[in-house]
């Protein structure tokens, strides 16, 4: 049987690595579509043992032409656009590159794939940011979306316009509404990250304490090697379709960093509100976290909690790393590094 041929932009992230591994291992012949040319960029594809199996093109969001020529030639089976200025933070300060990349992007693929590549089928990794600060509890395909970042406006955007296309021209594209999901392979910028890695300074002296923004928001975190299984799945299915991939609970930073400071073997003790609060090492009564007004963003989402159970009915797809996990697997994969 011919082998399927895939095309992952954002190649060089943590979904991209991981995603592009698991579909070697079904057999695919994968392409990888990076902004840079150059190999540093692509650390994760190495640390999965990987970057020798997988073809590099170069792909820009902004460049029409590029995406064009990529996708016209390229003759994918498959394409899983993850590619994207991915900071929400980031956004409120670059808006229209934020605009530009994740939305108008988007567009120029679909373009692409209705004028040169119609039997493509795509995957858009949308986000849970898109509910923004929505008033339902618990938030599936059905939700209403109200974003409160340039991110997530311009990941609604493009979400819309995948839904336009699938409806105008019978082009087969799924959105993922994909929640929170980090790893070892998660970058240093997002807080799980940066909790770990520095939390493990702190507890080897090499940090005195760490820095952090609103420590209340709720996030409904899973694990990303879970995640992209379902991207894959998405694009099987007999019809295209959106879907909510989550890990169905929800916790706070401060949780986040209560199992954390539990792992390194940390006793704390949370004193002070608000911008006064820290969290003190009872061992030694050293301050470990602080919280730094600069990191707030100008407006949040409160929280997020998904529902997966159109995935797992369609899909039969559910998590399988618990969030106890997740912590555990991302502590332990940083640590390894100063053995
Ligand atoms: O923030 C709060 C921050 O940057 C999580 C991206 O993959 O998931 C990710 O977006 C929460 C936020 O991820 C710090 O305010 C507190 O409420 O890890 P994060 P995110 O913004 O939720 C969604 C689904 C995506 O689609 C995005 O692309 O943690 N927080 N203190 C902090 N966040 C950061 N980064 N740094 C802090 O010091």
């Amino acid at each position: 049987m011919k082998k399927k041929k895939a095309l992952i932009t954002g190649i060089s992230g943590q979904d991209g690595a991981y995603l592009a591994k698991f579909l070697l291992e079904k057999g695919y012949n994968v392409v990888g579509a990076n902004r840079q040319n150059t190999g540093s960029s692509l650390w994760r594809l190495k640390e999965l043992n990987i970057k020798e199996k997988v073809k590099i093109v170069k792909f820009d969001l902004l460049d029409e032409k590029n995406i064009n020529k990529i996708i016209r030639y390229g003759h994918y089976d498959e394409i899983y656009n993850l590619a994207a200025q991915s900071f929400v933070d980031k956004s409120f300060s670059s808006p229209v590159y934020t605009s530009n990349v994740n939305a108008i992007g988007v567009t120029k693929i679909l373009e692409a794939i209705r004028n040169f590549s119609n039997k493509t089928r795509f995957y858009q990794a949308s986000s849970s940011e898109m509910y923004g600060n929505v008033k339902s509890r618990v938030q599936d395909e059905k939700t209403n979306f109200q974003p409160v970042s340039p991110y997530a406006v311009s990941k609604l955007y493009a979400h819309w316009m995948l839904n336009l296309y699938r409806e105008a021209y019978k082009l087969f594209c799924c959105s993922g509404i994909l929640f929170n999901h980090d790893s070892p392979l998660r970058g240093d910028q997002f807080v799980t990250q940066k909790i770990v890695k520095d939390l493990v300074k702190v507890k080897l002296g090499l940090l005195p304490f760490i820095s952090l923004g609103n420590i209340y928001v709720k996030r409904d975190w899973g694990y990303s090697q879970d995640y992209i299984e379902a991207m894959w799945k998405m694009l099987q299915q007999e019809k295209a379709e959106d879907f909510v991939i989550s890990s169905g609970n929800t916790r706070t930073v401060k949780t986040f960093i209560n199992k954390v400071a539990r792992k390194l073997n940390f006793k704390i003790e949370w004193q002070g509100t608000g911008l006064n609060e820290i969290a003190v090492n009872k061992a030694n009564y050293q301050v470990i976290v602080k919280i730094n007004r600069s990191l707030f963003r100008p407006t949040e989402v409160a929280h997020t909690y998904g529902n997966f159970n159109k995935a797992r009915k369609v899909l039969k797809w559910k998590p399988k790393t618990c969030f106890d996990d997740l912590v555990t697997i991302m502590c332990e994969a940083e640590l390894a590094k100063y053995k």
